[in-house]
């Protein structure tokens, strides 16, 4: 009798780390966009948990739906035929490796730009009939989520009292915006769920750097979000809702008053997760400081000055975990 030995799957993924999940927690910040209250829930969501999830939001399904199973068929490719749209520098198909730091995880991805004409460029690399089907799918998908974004940034303007009601959104609507998008899969790993309670991390804890974020996911768990204590709880899936980020740069712009929110993704023992998130982003020369109309009197900036393209250049450079803003702070 021939006995093939495998290896104890644990033993399969040493280079990726495990951790627990733990119980949803039911009271993520809901806001319904069709509510006329809904700016200051938005400021108050901002300043507990730099995170909240929006329903009413205006995305029609039909471009939801067109994405994500454009995705699927993407990742379904076999390894060497999506290899063709990679190494992502910083776009294209990446796998396992996240940034430039050696960051592990148990994901495979598409980064690209909100600009279409170069997207078709790297898309063009890809074989098989569906890179046209994808491209259009992406440009409904991207228009409509920025068009949401904007509006949420514009309900928070008002919200925090501030006249340019467009202070925010502007950021993301200039033709300069550098806003990038991402469609995340974190494969099931059964043999190692069935061998241990902890899951793999498909995606470490990190901050986004941006401005928002705005993801939306199938129905499979593994978001978690770490709240002011410091504890992380895990967020239950919602494929018809979208999920917003406070990232870095509107922590900057309102002194500290929104969070940028710690977050990461744990992959699920049996289920494919599949995310699609659009990172809204100011153009490379902006100044990212306090906004003047948000300081009282005798109030200083936390933070030192910087440009985007400063921001950036420095934290695409740090590991995924590091406290980027850490850098950027007045002592
Ligand atoms: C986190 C948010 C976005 O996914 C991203 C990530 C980027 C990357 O994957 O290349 C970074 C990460 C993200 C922050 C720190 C750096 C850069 C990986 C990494 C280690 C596209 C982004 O803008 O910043």
């Amino acid at each position: 009798m021939v006995v093939l030995y495998s290896k104890p799957a644990i033993e399969q993924f040493p280079f990726v780390r495990t951790c627990k999940s733990t119980k949803f927690f039911p009271g993520i910040p809901l806001i319904d966009l069709s509510n006329p209250d809904s700016k200051h829930q938005i400021v108050k969501a901002c300043e507990e948990f730099g995170f909240f999830k929006v329903i009413n939001h205006g995305v029609p399904m039909d471009f939801i739906t067109k994405l994500e199973t454009e995705a699927v068929k993407f990742f379904s490719l076999p390894l060497p035929e999506k290899e063709k749209a990679g190494p992502p520098n910083p776009f294209g198909y990446g796998n396992k490796q996240i940034g430039r730091k050696g960051d592990i995880g148990w994901v495979e991805y598409l980064m690209l730009t909100t600009n279409q004409e170069f997207n078709s460029e790297l898309l063009q690399s890809l074989l098989g009939g569906n890179k046209e089907k994808l491209r259009f799918a992406l440009d409904d998908y991207i228009l409509s989520v920025r068009k949401m974004g904007c509006e949420i940034l514009e309900l928070m303007a008002e919200g925090l009292k501030i006249q340019e009601r467009n202070v925010f959104s502007k950021l993301l609507m200039d033709e300069q915006s550098d806003s990038v998008f991402r469609l995340n899969h974190y494969p099931p790993c059964p043999e190692l769920q069935a061998l241990s309670d902890k899951n793999l991390i498909g995606f470490g804890e990190h901050t986004d750097p941006q401005i928002i974020s705005v993801l939306r996911s199938n129905n499979t768990s593994g978001l978690q979000i770490s709240v002011r204590d410091g504890s992380w709880i895990s967020v239950p899936p919602d494929q018809d809702s979208f999920f917003i980020n406070v990232g870095d740069s509107l922590q900057v712009m309102t002194n500290g008053r929104f969070q940028s929110v710690k977050h990461r993704v744990l992959a699920n023992g049996f289920k494919s997760r599949v995310s699609m998130i659009f990172f809204g982003g100011p153009p490379l020369s902006e100044k990212i400081a306090p906004l003047a109309c948000l300081m009282k009197d005798d109030q200083e900036s936390l933070y030192k000055e910087f440009t985007w393209f400063e921001y950036k250049n420095t934290v695409y450079n740090l590991s995924l975990s590091d406290n980027r803003l850490g850098h950027f702070k007045k002592i």
